[in-house]
C-alpha cells in the first residue's frame, strides 16, 4: 500500500492546516449527504462504550478522559478484526467507537457499521503526521483518524530459549523441536506463511494460496504447535515458559520486555506483515459526539504519546513525537527501516481483492482452526 508506506516514511512531514471545531450536539451525524445513522441504544451522554484491541490504551488516559468529561468510559476488548466486525454484525452490543485495522475500514463501510468522521469538527485532526492523513483505505479520513501501529514479529524469553536463526522456518520448516504459538488472527497467519514462501501478504494467486494452506496445515499438526493466541497471551505465555516461541505484534512483546530483559522480538528474515489500526465512530454509537471528543482527545499531543509510550506501539500524530520515550526509537522491530518497506521485507496488510479470494482466505482460516 503505496500510502500507507508514506505514512511510516514520513511521519514528521507537515501538517494539514488547523481545523475548525464545530458545535457538537449528541445525535449521530448529520449532513455529508449520507444516511443518519440510528443508534440502536438512546445514548445517556455519560457513558463512553470502546471495542479495541487488548492491551491498546494507557488506562491513566482513560480515567483523565472521565474527569475531564464526567462520563463513565466501558472498554472490550478482541483480538482480532474478524471478530471484531462479527461482534458488531451479530448486534446486541452498543459501542461508540472501534479500533479496526486499516485492512478492514471498507469492508465496515460496506457493512454499514461506521458513520462518518465529520473531521472538521475536530481541532487536534492538524496533529496527525502528513503521511497517515487522506490514505487509500479511507481517502479523505471520512470515517477514521490513525491510532497505532506495529510490525508484527517472533519473540522469545532468552532465559529459557534462544532462537538459532532469525527465519519463519523456526516454526514453517520441518523442525519438530520447538513450541510456539501463533496470532489467532487470520491475515497474521497466513501472511506470515506468504512471506516465508517468498509472496506477498496480500496474495490473490490460487497457487500460492494452496501453498500457504498445505504449510499451515503441516505447522498446525506439529507437536510443538501450543496454541492461536492473542498478542498480550502469547506475551505472557513466554513469560511463563509454556511456549518458546510466539508471533506477536511488537507493541505487545515490548510491553513485556520493559520489564523483563529476557523478552526479545525480531522481524524474520523472509519478510513480516505491518497494519495501522483507526479510531472510527460507530453507525449505531449511542453517543457520537462524545465518541466524537475521545478521538478529538486522544490526539492532543500529549495523550497520543502517553498511549503509545504505554502501549509500546508506533505512534501517527506528528506533534507528539516530541514526547514519545527514546526507549521505543531503541528498537529495531519497532523502527523498520525505509529500506525494510522498500523491500517489502515489512509489508502493508491490504484489503483483499478480487471475487473469490475473501473467500479462500476464509476457507484456509475455518479449516486451521477446526483442526
Ligand atoms: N494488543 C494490541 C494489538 C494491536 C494489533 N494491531 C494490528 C493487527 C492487525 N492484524
Amino acid at each position: 500500500m503505496k500510502r500507507s508506506l508514506c505514512a511510516v516514511l514520513l511521519l514528521s512531514c507537515t501538517l494539514l492546516s488547523a481545523c475548525h471545531r464545530v458545535q457538537e450536539k449528541d445525535t449521530a451525524a448529520e449532513g455529508n449527504g449520507t444516511t443518519t445513522p440510528q443508534p440502536s441504544d438512546p445514548g445517556d451522554g455519560k457513558t463512553l462504550r470502546i471495542f479495541m484491541w487488548s492491551d491498546y490504551i494507557d488506562p491513566q488516559v482513560v480515567k483523565e478522559f472521565e474527569k475531564r468529561e464526567g462520563v463513565k468510559v466501558v472498554i472490550d476488548t478482541y483480538e482480532s478484526n474478524e471478530s471484531m466486525i462479527a461482534k458488531l454484525q451479530g448486534g446486541g452490543a452498543s459501542y461508540d467507537l472501534a479500533n479496526p485495522s486499516n485492512y478492514v475500514l471498507q469492508t465496515m463501510v460496506r457493512a454499514k457499521l461506521l458513520q462518518p468522521l465529520q473531521k472538521e469538527g475536530l481541532k487536534n485532526f492538524g496533529n496527525i503526521s502528513a503521511g497517515f492523513l487522506n490514505p487509500d483505505f479511507d481517502p479523505g479520513n471520512t470515517y477514521s483518524v490513525p491510532y497505532q501501529f506495529a510490525a508484527t514479529g517472533l519473540a522469545y524469553n532468552s532465559a529459557r530459549y534462544t532462537p538459532p536463526s532469525d527465519s519463519w522456518s523456526l516454526i514453517f520448516g520441518p523442525g519438530d523441536t520447538v513450541r510456539f504459538a501463533l496470532l489467532d488472527d487470520p491475515r497474521e497467519v497466513i501472511g506470515a506463511a506468504l512471506k516465508y514462501l517468498g509472496y506477498s501478504v496480500d496474495s490473490d494467486k490460487v497457487e500460492e494460496l494452496k501453498k500457504a494452506r498445505d504449510l499451515l496445515r503441516r505447522t498446525v499438526q506439529k507437536k510443538g504447535f501450543e496454541s492461536f493466541s492473542g498478542g498480550p497471551e502469547t506475551r505472557n505465555k513466554l513469560l511463563a515458559g509454556s511456549i518458546d516461541l510466539g508471533q506477536i505484534y511488537v507493541g505487545d512483546l515490548l510491553q513485556g520486555a520493559a520489564e523483563n530483559k529476557g523478552l526479545h522480538v525480531f522481524l524474520p528474515r523472509e519478510g513480516t506483515t505491518i497494519s495501522t489500526d483507526t479510531l472510527v465512530i460507530l453507525r449505531g454509537s449511542p453517543n457520537p459526539a462524545l465518541a466524537r471528543r475521545f478521538i478529538d482527545y486522544v490526539l492532543e499531543p500529549r495523550v497520543s504519546a502517553a498511549i503509545s509510550n504505554y502501549t509500546f506501539y508506533g505512534n501517527p500524530n506528528r506533534a507528539a513525537q516530541a514526547f514519545l520515550d527514546p526507549f521505543l526509537k531503541s528498537q529495531k522491530a519497532f523502527n523498520p527501516s525505509p529500506e525494510d518497506f522498500r523491500t517489502d521485507k515489512v509489508e502493508f496488510i491490504n484489503e483483499l481483492k478480487g471475487g473469490n479470494t475473501p473467500r479462500l482466505y476464509d476457507r484456509i482460516w475455518t479449516e486451521l482452526k477446526s483442526r
